[in-house]
C-alpha cells in the first residue's frame, strides 16, 4: 500500500497524555504518514525515518493539520423548516407558546412524516456536505422528528444514507422521546413502551448505533427515561440525554448510573450532577448554537466541570427550532464568546472529547495508529479558527486517508 506524506504542516495533534503534552498538541515544522485509512507516523519534519517510502507527498507550506472535526450532536433529518416561527418570536411569542399552540417540535413532525424518505436523505445530505465543508469528518445524527415506528424508521435510514452517499462516518442514534406525538396525548407511558419495541425493530435492522431521550417537565420523565435506558441497555446500545436544558430535572444523574456516553445541553446541571457524570466517565456535551439561538441566560457551570476533569464536546446540534446553524465553527467561537471556553477547550470539544461523546476511540488526535481523519487550514494556529467567525478557511479534508471534495 502507497504510503502519504503530509510536510511542512503546523500541526495541532490533540495527542494526550504524554509528559511533552503542549497547548493543542501544537508544533510548526510538523509531518504526518498516512497508509490505506490510517495515520502511521507523525512528528517534526526533520525526523522523518527514511526508511518510509512514500508514494506521494504534500507539502502544505506552513498551513494547519489538525483531525477532522467531529459534530457528535445534530438531528440532521426533518421536513420543513421554522422560519416563521422565528419571526414569530421576534413578534412576542415564546418557543414554549408556540409549542402549546401545535408549533414548534410538532410542526417539524407533521412536515417530516409528510417528507419522502428521498427527501429526507437529500436534505440531510445536504446539511452535511455543509458541515464537511468546514472540515467534519465524522456527524452523529438522531431520528425525534417521526415519533411513529415507520417515521423513525424512515429517518434513521436516512440518517444511515447519509454515511452510505458521503465519505463522512454517520453515527445514529434513536431520539423517539423526543416528544410526545399527537396520537398519544396523554399517555405518555404507553408511548415509551411503543418507542421500546421500534427501538428492537431498529436495532435489528441495524439502524441505530445509540439511544438518547428529552428529560425535561415539557418531555420525558427520569422514570420514563430509565425504562427506556434499559432496553437500549439489553440491546448493547450506549445511551446519551437531552438533560437539564430548561430545568434541572436530574436527567444527568439518572444518565450517569446508565454509564451515558454523553449528557448534553446542561444549563441547568447541579452539583450532584457534575458529581454523577465525572464518576460514571460521561461527557459534558455544550451547545452553544441553541443557548444563542433561545437567548437563554442560564450559563452551563462550567468552572465547576472544568474543576471536576469532566471532559467537555461542543456541537453544533443542528435541528430547525433551537439551533440551525451548519457551522461546527461558528459553534467553536461561541463556546469561547458565551461560555467562556478557552480556545483550546473548545478544540477538544470538537475533536478528542467528540470523540469520546461517540464512543469512538479511533479518531479525534493526530496520533500514530488512527484513522487518517485530517483537515487542512489556512491558517497558522488552531486559536485563530476560535477567533474568526463567518469565514470559512478549511482548504482540504481527508476522510479515512482518501481527500474529498468539500
Ligand atoms: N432540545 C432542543 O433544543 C431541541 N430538542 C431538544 O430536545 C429542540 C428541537 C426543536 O425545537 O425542534
Ligand atoms: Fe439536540
Amino acid at each position: 500500500m502507497t504510503r502519504t506524506l503530509w510536510r511542512r504542516a503546523n500541526i495541532a495533534t490533540f495527542a494526550d497524555g504524554a509528559a511533552t503534552r503542549t497547548p493543542y498538541g501544537f508544533s510548526e515544522h510538523g509531518a504526518l504518514v498516512t497508509e490505506g485509512d490510517r495515520i502511521v507516523w507523525v512528528g517534526a519534519d526533520d525526523a522523518l525515518p527514511a526508511d518510509l517510502r512514500i508514494g506521494a507527498e504534500h507539502d502544505l507550506q506552513g498551513a494547519l493539520l489538525t483531525p477532522g472535526l467531529i459534530d457528535a450532536h445534530t438531528h440532521l433529518v426533518y421536513g420543513g423548516d421554522r422560519a416563521a416561527e422565528f419571526e414569530q418570536r421576534l413578534h412576542g411569542a415564546t418557543y414554549a407558546e408556540i409549542a402549546k399552540a401545535g408549533g414548534g417540535i410538532a410542526s417539524t413532525v407533521r412536515a417530516t412524516r409528510a417528507a419522502a424518505t428521498e427527501q429526507l436523505t437529500e436534505r440531510a445530505v445536504a446539511r452535511a456536505r455543509v458541515l464537511m465543508a468546514e472540515g467534519v469528518t465524522t456527524l452523529e445524527i438522531k431520528s425525534g422528528y417521526g415519533l411513529s415506528a415507520d417515521d423513525e424508521r424512515r429517518s434513521l435510514k436516512a440518517a444511515r444514507e447519509v454515511g452510505l452517499r458521503l465519505p463522512v462516518s454517520v453515527c445514529t442514534t434513536s431520539l423517539a422521546l423526543h416528544a410526545l406525538p399527537p396520537e398519544y396525548a396523554g399517555q405518555a407511558d404507553a408511548y415509551v413502551d411503543a418507542a421500546c419495541d421500534w427501538l428492537r425493530d431498529q436495532h435489528a435492522a441495524g439502524l441505530v448505533d445509540a439511544a438518547d431521550a428529552f428529560c425535561e417537565s415539557i418531555a420525558f420523565t427520569t422514570d420514563q427515561v430509565a425504562r427506556w435506558f434499559t432496553v437500549a441497555r439489553s440491546l448493547g446500545l450506549r445511551v446519551k440525554l437531552h438533560a437539564e436544558q430548561l430545568s434541572d430535572s436530574k436527567g444527568a444523574v439518572l444518565a450517569a448510573s446508565f454509564n451515558a456516553l454523553s449528557c448534553d445541553h446542561l444549563e441547568y446541571l447541579g452539583a450532584d450532577g457534575v458529581r454523577a457524570i465525572r464518576e460514571s466517565g460521561t461527557v459534558a456535551m455544550l451547545l452553544p448554537g441553541a443557548y444563542y439561538f433561545l437567548r437563554e441566560t442560564q450559563l452551563p457551570p462550567i468552572a465547576a466541570l472544568r474543576e471536576a476533569g469532566v471532559p467537555i464536546a461542543i456541537a453544533t446540534d443542528h435541528n430547525p427550532g433551537s439551533s440551525p446553524a451548519l457551522s461546527l465553527l461558528l459553534m467553536l467561537n461561541m463556546a469561547c464568546t458565551l461560555f467562556r471556553l478557552t480556545p483550546e477547550e473548545s478544540w477538544r470539544g470538537v475533536t478528542v472529547n467528540a470523540a469520546k461523546a461517540l464512543g469512538l476511540d479511533d479518531r479525534g488526535m493526530l496520533v500514530s495508529g488512527m484513522r487518517a481523519d485530517l483537515a487542512v487550514w489556512d491558517a497558522e494556529h488552531p486559536r485563530e479558527l476560535a477567533y474568526r467567525f463567518g469565514v470559512n478557511p478549511c482548504r482540504r479534508v481527508v476522510i479515512g486517508g482518501t481527500e474529498c471534495v468539500a
